[in-house]
C-alpha cells in the first residue's frame, strides 16, 4: 500500500521519470502500469472493508456484500433526462434505459438476494409516473424474485406507486447502515454526494466516479447516467470523514483503481 500511494503521489507531482514508466493505454483507462500490475497482483483491488465488513466494490459502481447477497447502488436519479426535458432543457431521453441496462447487468452477474437503491433513485417526484413501459418492466423484471428496497432520498422523499419494492428511509443490516445522506457514522454506506476523483495520468488530469472510503465509512458513486459529480477534495468529504484518511476507489473500465484522497487533485 505505501508504494502504491507513493506511486500516485509521484505521478500527482508530475514526475516525470514515472509517467516514462507507465504502460500505454487508451485514454478512457487512466489508472494503468506499475499500479495496476501491483493491485491485480494483490487481487484484491475491489475490496473495501467497512467496519469490518468486507464488501466488494465493482467497477460499474455498485457494491456487493457476499455474505448477505446484496447489491447496492446509489443516485440512479432515473428520469431525469425527462425532467429536464420538462424545464425545456432537451438531453437524449435514453437516460433510464441505459441506467436500468447497466443495473441489470449487475444483477446477472451477482444474482443478488437483496438490491438497495441508496436513495435519489428518480430525480424528482414525477419520475416513477413518468417511466415509459418498456423501462418500467425492465425494474419488474430486475424485481422479480428478489427483494428490492428504496432508500428514500432529498430528490425523491416520498414512496412511489407502480414501481414495486418497499420504501425506508434508512436501513440498518448487521455492523452497516445504509441511508442516502452520509452523516459519518461508523458503518455507514450513504450516496448523495456523486464523489469523483482527479488524478494526473501521463501528463493529463483524469476524473472518474469513485466510491469513498475510511475503514469506518463509505460513500457511492453515483450510477445514474446522467449524475453529475463532486470531486473527493471538496470541504463535503472531510465533513464526513473527519481528520480520517480516505480512499478513492476510482472506477475504471474493467476494475477499480485505489489512490489516497489526499493524493487526489483538487478541480
Ligand atoms: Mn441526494
Amino acid at each position: 500500500m505505501r508504494t502504491a500511494i507513493n506511486s500516485a503521489h509521484s505521478r500527482a507531482s508530475g514526475n516525470p521519470g514515472e509517467a516514462s514508466t507507465v504502460a500505454p493505454g487508451s485514454p478512457p483507462e487512466p489508472v494503468l502500469g506499475q499500479r495496476e500490475a501491483q493491485t491485480r497482483a494483490r487481487g484484491r483491488a475491489d475490496e473495501v472493508v467497512v467496519a469490518d465488513v468486507a464488501l466488494t466494490a465493482d467497477a460499474a459502481g455498485a457494491l456487493y456484500w457476499p455474505q448477505e447477497g446484496l447489491l447496492i447502488v446509489a443516485d440512479l436519479h432515473l428520469e431525469k433526462g425527462s425532467s429536464f426535458a420538462q424545464r425545456g432543457v432537451l438531453l437524449p431521453p435514453y437516460d433510464t434505459a441505459a441506467t436500468l441496462a447497466r443495473l441489470a447487468q449487475l444483477v446477472a452477474r451477482y444474482v443478488p438476494r437483496c438490491v438497495i437503491a441508496l436513495g435519489d433513485s428518480f430525480h424528482d417526484g414525477g419520475g416513477p409516473a413518468r417511466l415509459g413501459d418498456a423501462d418500467r418492466e425492465q425494474l419488474r423484471l430486475l424485481q422479480k424474485q428478489r427483494d428490492w428496497i428504496w432508500i428514500t432520498g432529498n430528490h425523491d422523499p416520498e414512496p412511489a406507486a407502480n414501481i414495486g419494492g418497499t420504501f425506508g428511509g434508512a436501513l440498518a443490516i448487521g455492523a452497516l447502515t445504509f441511508r442516502h445522506i452520509p452523516s459519518g457514522e461508523t458503518g455507514e454506506v450513504a450516496g448523495h454526494l456523486h464523489p469523483v476523483a482527479r488524478i494526473a495520468h501521463r501528463g493529463r488530469a483524469v476524473s472518474r466516479r469513485c466510491f469513498a472510503a475510511s475503514d469506518r465509512c463509505l460513500v457511492m458513486p453515483a450510477f445514474g447516467a446522467y449524475a453529475g459529480g463532486l470531486n473527493v477534495r471538496d470541504a463535503a468529504f472531510a465533513d464526513v470523514f473527519g481528520t480520517l484518511a480516505f480512499t478513492a476507489h476510482m472506477l475504471g473500465d474493467a476494475r477499480v483503481h485505489a489512490f489516497a484522497a489526499r493524493h487526489c487533485i483538487s478541480d
